[in-house]
């Protein structure tokens, strides 16, 4: 292990006197949690500032103590870290993994011990208390923005220099990139460089590559380091004229920030790095604090030269709020109607948050209408309540009434279903599932405990029409059977969520279908039921003769799994209430809130639902 100058004097005087026995050395007076960061590398000026961030929230709490571990970029080196830091007694573990897919194994297994926060790219699979992170999608969906902005309707040219191949960040910008550009044919990436996030190897990459290339509108780099170096390699060969794009937007004087302030770039975004709230959030999970979600995604914002000039110290920062001394909060929730049993829970787990955290909840039902509900958020703005919170039925259809609050200064918060919006200022942050992931797990147990290799027809019962859940678990499910041919979605149809129409429903497909029905992907677990009655009723034996998969995972379905009805749920965490007070209490505290927090969730099989069932709250 490697142990770095910038780390603090305290934790280097630790580890000298703990580390090379690996024994557990006493703990110094005051000292209530130990925590290891197990960091990638300290050359990357992102991950000096992730650092550095870590270092200044540490200090602001004195009963825990960090102890540093520099990787220096290798992979076999980082795992040695953790297994000595682990060794050395530490509380709770962060890490900012080299690469993903290798550190899994020693992730897994720390987190078998202890709490582990994994900072910026994630680990595969779940195994582990929360991910922090940027959305790296969206950052190369933003880039993709400002470039079809900055080259217009003309033809265009691109250069994306990539970070580390095949990380997760560079796969994803690259993505998000191309995702946009794909809808403007006049702008073409007419290559693409990988540079390790290293400046110098950018700038000797396209030196090198820029003599073939005589037509460059834009430079896109994945990082400003690269960025910069893109930039140095076409000044010294006499390029003009090149636009350049970066990401991190660091303050400093070689930080994006600064680069922006100079033209060198066009325009970066700033990637928080995580680093003060993986602190923070160590400290909640040891002091084992309600509401720490899986996930979540920081927000970034856009530095171009212009929004420079609007925000004082150069670094755009949201609007801090302050609550008036001695007033309780007053949230307003809008909240879908009671289709579900999932619902219902979650409008239980709304309120009785509200009331263990002292907010005044000004709750209305929007009996799964968005007429409704549109008018609720309305009478909430006329209120002047500090935040609206509402789960929106439909994605779209609520630009007019989000733009009245923004107006009326109000936030609002996405709970469990997002909306599709271009204007991300129109909310602050969505808490909720991921339905993608949710479908996907669907798919997987379908195809790993079917293990059929003939013909497997599936019924798909579908939510919502346009709703998130809805629109995502159907995009999660095919994205795993395609890959097995012979699963096939014969019939889809929506049930609304509800279990009556999940019945009629059914009960029309069979009615209808002359192919054999093998199995039922439900989007919830009332559809489920409601099919359950259907396949009865025509003589068949759910649970055997048709395999039936559903998701929310609520008391019905554990119900139906011991009777041998229902063959597995994916659960869909409808207890969002702690979460979005600790949210609703943060920001009027003037912290800044993620874009997005995911909750954690698991699959429940029959074969297990007898004793999954004890001591669930819904
Ligand atoms: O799956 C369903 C409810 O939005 C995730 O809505 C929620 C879905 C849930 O009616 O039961």
């Amino acid at each position: 292990m490697r142990i770095r100058a910038s780390a603090p004097a305290v934790a280097l005087a630790v580890l000298a006197a703990g580390l090379t026995s690996c024994a557990q050395a006493p703990r110094e007076a005051g000292v209530r949690y130990l925590v290891g960061f197990s960091q990638a590398n300290l050359t990357e000026p992102w991950r000096l500032a992730m650092t550095e961030e870590v270092k200044l929230e540490a200090a602001l709490h004195p009963d825990i103590k960090i102890i540093y571990a520099d990787a220096a970029d290798s992979t076999n080196r980082q795992i040695d870290d953790v297994q000595r830091l682990m060794d050395y007694g530490i509380d709770l573990l962060i890490i900012s993994p080299t690469d993903s897919r290798a550190l899994t194994p020693i992730v897994r297994e720390a987190y078998s011990k202890v709490p582990v926060i994994v900072l910026d790219r994630a680990v595969e699979g779940y195994d582990y208390s929360l991910f922090i992170g940027p959305d790296n999608e969206r950052l190369g969906r933003e880039a993709g923005g400002v470039i079809s902005e900055l080259l217009g309707n003309r033809a265009g040219t691109v250069i994306e220099v990539q970070g580390r191949s095949g990380s997760p960040p560079a796969l994803a910008r690259s993505h998000g990139l191309r995702e946009v550009l794909a809808k403007h044919p006049n702008l073409k990436v007419v290559d693409t460089i990988v540079a390790d996030w290293l400046r110098d190897t950018a700038e000797d990459k396209v030196a090198a590559r820029i003599r073939t290339i005589p037509d460059i509108d834009v430079i896109f780099a994945q990082n400003d380091a690269m960025a910069f170096g893109a930039w140095r390699a076409t000044r010294v060969a006499g390029r003009q004229g090149i636009k350049f794009i970066g990401i991190d937007g660091l303050p400093g004087p070689t930080g994006g920030i600064e680069l922006v302030r100079r033209h060198v770039l066009s325009a970066t975004f700033t990637c928080p790095t995580g680093g003060k709230e993986a602190v923070i959030y160590a400290l909640d999970i040891l002091q084992r604090k309600e509401g720490i979600p899986k996930k979540i995604f920081l927000r970034p914002e856009k530095v171009t030269p212009d929004v420079l000039v609007q925000t004082q110290a150069g670094v755009p920062h949201s609007k801090l709020a302050r609550l008036p001394p001695g007033r309780r909060i007053v949230l307003g929730f809008a909240q879908i109607g009671s289709e579900s049993e999932w619902r219902v829970a979650n409008t239980k787990s709304v309120k009785s948050a509200a009331a263990k955290a002292g907010i005044e909840l000004l709750f209305e039902d929007g009996k799964q209408h968005q007429e409704n509900q549109i008018a609720a958020i309305r009478s909430f703005i006329r209120r002047k309540v500090d935040v609206i919170a509402f789960s929106p039925v439909v994605e779209k259809g609520w630009e007019e009434v989000l733009r009245e609050a923004k107006e009326a200064g109000i936030p609002v918060i996405l709970s469990d279903r997002s909306v599709d919006l271009s204007d991300d200022s129109l909310w602050l942050t969505f808490m909720g599932s991921d339905f993608v992931e949710e479908g996907r797990r669907a798919g997987r147990w379908l195809v790993e405990n079917m293990k059929a290799s003939g013909p497997v027809n599936i019924v798909e019962l579908v939510g919502t029409i346009g709703s998130a859940p809805a629109i995502d678990r159907t995009i999660g499910f095919a994205e795993v059977i395609k890959d097995y041919p012979n699963y096939k979605v014969i019939a889809s149809e929506s049930g609304d969520f509800l279990r009556t129409q999940g019945y009629d429903v059914m009960k029309k497909i069979l009615a209808g279908e002359s192919r054999k029905i093998n199995a039922v992907f439900a989007h919830n677990d009332d559809m489920a039921i409601g099919a359950i009655q259907a396949i009865e009723e025509a003589g068949l034996k759910p649970g055997k003769d048709v395999i039936i998969v559903s998701i929310d995972a609520a008391h019905g379905a554990f119900k139906a799994m011991i009777d041998g009805k229902l063959s597995c749920a994916v659960e869909c965490n409808p207890l969002l209430g702690p979460q979005l007070m600790k949210a609703v209490k943060d920001y009027m505290s003037g912290k800044d809130l993620p874009i997005r927090m995911i909750t954690a969730e698991g699959v429940f099989p029959a074969a297990t639902a007898r004793q999954d069932i004890k001591g669930r709250e819904y």
